[in-house]
């Protein structure tokens, strides 16, 4: 099933995630609706907080623009190890249309529970590094723009609350146009 992402500001991409306590059937439901609400939106990634799940699991794929990747599944995803310094022009599901240069680790070493709840260390580079960076910040309540200055911050929270609003009004023209419910008639 394909989610609803959040948009930035919301008070939910604010929140610390809580850790997973069990990889069950639940979670993986939540894994498998993560992974196609990314595919569907053409995301390379997609954190919890994300869909409104304040949990601490995140899916990856960066196989459209890095070669050998494939679908990666990360619960309870800690980096223990970074290495190196580089700048990457980030985009976010959370903030539609916007992109700016953030500083990251070049390489970075994270380990996780993975779908089948069997513990695993990965060793990332390139748009993977990159990636198990942003979703990891989206579990402690950081977005890309927390990176920026203040004042690219505000720029870009104007605009969001704009396209916030614009979309607030479609939907309330939708459900005029729609026709009644039976029991509404
Ligand atoms: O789809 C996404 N692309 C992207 C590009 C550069 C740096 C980070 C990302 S992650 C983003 C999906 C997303 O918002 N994940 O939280
Ligand atoms: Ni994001």
């Amino acid at each position: 099933m394909i989610r609803e992402i959040l948009i930035w500001p919301d008070p939910l991409l604010k929140q610390e995630a809580k850790p997973v306590a069990a990889v069950d059937d639940d979670l993986r439901a939540l894994l498998d609706d993560m992974a196609e609400t990314m595919y569907a939106a053409d995301g390379v990634g997609l954190a919890a907080p994300q869909v409104g799940e304040l949990k601490r699991c995140l899916v990856i794929d960066t196989s459209p623009r890095q070669e050998g990747q494939k679908l990666l599944h990360f619960v309870n995803p800690e980096i223990v190890r970074t290495e190196g310094v580089t700048h990457y022009t980030e985009g976010c599901l959370s903030i539609p249309g916007e992109a700016e240069e953030v500083e990251r680790a070049a390489k970075v070493w994270v380990r996780a529970l993975g779908y089948d709840g069997k513990p695993f260390e990965l060793e990332c580079e390139g748009l993977l590094a990159i990636a198990v960076q942003h979703e990891t910040d989206h579990l402690s309540g950081t977005l890309f723009v927390d990176h920026l200055s203040a004042l690219k911050r505000e720029l870009i929270r104007k605009r969001m609350k704009k396209l916030k609003a614009e979309k607030a009004a479609e939907r309330a023209d939708d459900v005029k146009k729609a026709p009644r419910h039976e029991s509404a008639l």
